[in-house]
C-alpha cells in the first residue's frame, strides 16, 4: 500500500464517517431522496466539490453535479441515497472517491484534456418511490415522465425539495459530447474478498425483471375442511417458490429470489385463501433471463390449474443488462495495476446508475472489496487502504484516457 493511497484512503474514510451521520436515525444509514438528509448531504458534497476545483450545481432531478474543464465530458459519480438502515458506503463512496480523484489530479497539477462532471445522483435505490435511477436516467434522457406527472407522489416530493421535474427532459446530454462514465462502488458481494483483491473491473451489470404474482384459492376452517379437495393458495405459492429456487440453482448466471410474500387471512387456524408474492430474476444474459421468466410463468399457470387456484401474474419491472465498454475496461485494468492490483474482472449482480448511463455513453465500473460482501445493512464496510487504492486508480484512469 503506497503512502499516497493510505493518505487519500484515510481522507475518504473521514468524509464517509461524516456523511454517515447525515441519516434519519435508527441503525445504519437512512438517507432517502428529497428529504432533509438528502439536502444536508448535498451541502457537504458541494463543499467537497468546491475544494476539489469543481463547480457544483443542482439539476432539476436533484442531482448535484460538480463540473470542471471545457469541451467533451467524462462523467463520474454514483448515488447519494441509501436504503433504510443501510450502510455508509453503498453509492455515496463512489461520489466521495470521484471527488477525491479529481482533487488528487489538481494537487498534482494535472490538466485533463476534457471536462469532468462528478454526479451525486438523488435516487438510485427506488425504495421511497417505485421508480429507480431517476437522476442518471435524466442525463441519459430515458425517464418515464408519466412517473413524474402532476399528482404523482414523487413529483410532489421533488417540488417540496425545491426542484422542478418539468426541467428533467432538458437535462438529457448530447451523446456526441459524452466520452464515458466511470462509477466506483462497493462490490456488495464476496468475490473480491475471497480472491484477496482490493479492486475489480466490472464486465457487465445484470439485467432484472420483476413479476407480481397473486394466487387465489378457498379459505376455510383448518380443523373441519377435509384435506381432500382443499384449494390452499399457500401450497401453490410454495410450489412456485421452490421452482424459482430450483431453476436459479440449476442455471449458471441466473439469480432468482422471492423477496416478498403476503398471505390472507394469515391465521393459524384458517386455510390460506390468497397469496401475493414477488419474483425477481437477474442475469448478465438477457435472453437467458427472459426464457427463465417465461418458464416460470408456464409453471405457475400449470400449478394453478392443477390445484384449481386463480392466478394473476404480470411482469412489473424490467431492465436490460448493461455491458461495460471493452476499451474503458482495459484502461481501468491498467490503472489498477499501477496500484498493485491484478485488474480482476467480475460481473455486477446489483444494478447501479451506470445501468442508466449506458444509454448515454460507454460505461465502466470499479468495484471495491467490502467486508464479508455485506451491503444494504449497517455492517457494510470497506477499509481506508482499499478506498485509497480506488482514488489512486481512478486518478490514473483519468490520466490514461485518450484526449477527447
Ligand atoms: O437493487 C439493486 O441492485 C441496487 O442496490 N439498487
Ligand atoms: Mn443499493
Ligand atoms: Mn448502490
Amino acid at each position: 500500500m503506497s503512502a499516497v493511497a493510505q493518505r487519500w484512503g484515510e481522507r475518504a474514510e473521514a468524509h464517509l464517517r461524516a456523511l454517515a451521520k447525515i441519516s434519519a436515525g435508527g441503525p445504519g444509514v437512512t438517507r432517502l431522496p428529497y428529504t432533509a438528509e438528502h439536502r444536508a448531504a448535498l451541502v457537504y458534497l458541494a463543499r467537497m466539490m468546491t475544494a476539489a476545483g469543481l463547480v457544483p450545481q443542482l439539476d432539476a432531478a436533484a442531482t448535484l453535479i460538480g463540473r470542471k474543464g471545457e469541451g467533451r465530458t467524462f462523467y463520474l459519480g454514483s448515488h447519494q441515497d441509501s436504503v433504510p438502515n443501510g450502510g455508509a458506503y453503498d453509492g455515496i463512496a463512489g461520489v466521495v472517491l470521484a471527488i477525491l480523484a479529481v482533487e488528487l489530479l489538481a494537487q498534482e497539477g494535472v490538466e485533463l484534456p476534457f471536462a469532468v462532471e462528478v454526479c451525486a445522483f438523488a435516487d438510485e435505490e427506488g425504495v421511497r418511490f417505485p421508480t429507480a435511477l431517476v437522476g442518471s436516467r435524466a442525463l441519459a434522457g430515458s425517464n418515464d415522465m408519466a412517473t413524474l406527472a402532476p399528482g404523482e407522489p414523487m413529483r410532489a416530493a421533488m417540488e417540496a425539495f425545491g426542484v422542478n421535474p418539468e426541467g428533467i427532459p432538458a437535462l438529457a446530454r448530447d451523446p456526441a459530447k459524452a466520452i464515458g462514465y466511470l462509477e466506483a462502488h462497493i462490490e456488495q458481494g464476496p468475490v473480491l474478498e475471497r480472491a484477496g483483491e482490493a479492486l475489480g473491473v466490472v464486465t457487465a451489470i445484470c439485467g432484472i425483471e420483476r413479476h407480481q404474482v397473486r394466487l387465489r384459492g378457498e379459505t376455510g376452517h383448518a380443523g373441519t375442511l377435509p384435506m381432500e379437495g382443499r384449494q390452499d393458495a399457500l401450497v401453490g405459492a410454495a410450489a412456485l417458490v421452490t421452482e424459482v429456487n430450483r431453476l436459479a440453482r440449476s442455471t449458471p448466471q441466473l439469480r432468482g429470489t422471492v423477496g416478498a410474500l403476503e398471505l390472507a387471512p394469515n391465521a393459524v387456524n384458517a386455510v390460506p385463501g390468497e397469496v401475493r408474492l414477488t419474483i425477481e430474476l437477474r442475469s448478465e444474459d438477457d435472453a437467458l433471463r427472459e426464457q427463465a421468466g417465461a418458464a416460470l410463468t408456464r409453471f405457475a399457470q400449470a400449478t394453478a390449474k392443477e390445484m384449481r387456484l386463480g392466478l394473476e401474474m404480470r411482469r412489473s419491472y424490467h431492465q436490460p443488462a448493461a455491458p461495460c465498454d471493452a476499451k474503458l475496461r482495459k484502461v481501468l485494468a491498467g490503472a489498477m495495476r499501477t496500484t498493485g492490483g491484478k485488474g480482476m474482472e467480475l460481473p455486477s449482480g446489483a444494478t447501479h446508475d451506470a445501468s442508466a448511463m449506458a444509454d448515454l455513453c460507454p460505461i465502466a465500473m470499479l468495484f471495491l472489496r467490502c467486508k464479508g460482501g455485506l451491503s444494504h445493512r449497517p455492517e457494510e464496510s470497506a477499509t481506508p487502504g482499499d478506498l485509497g487504492q480506488a482514488v489512486v486508480a481512478m486518478a490514473a484512469f483519468l490520466r490514461a484516457l485518450p484526449a477527447a
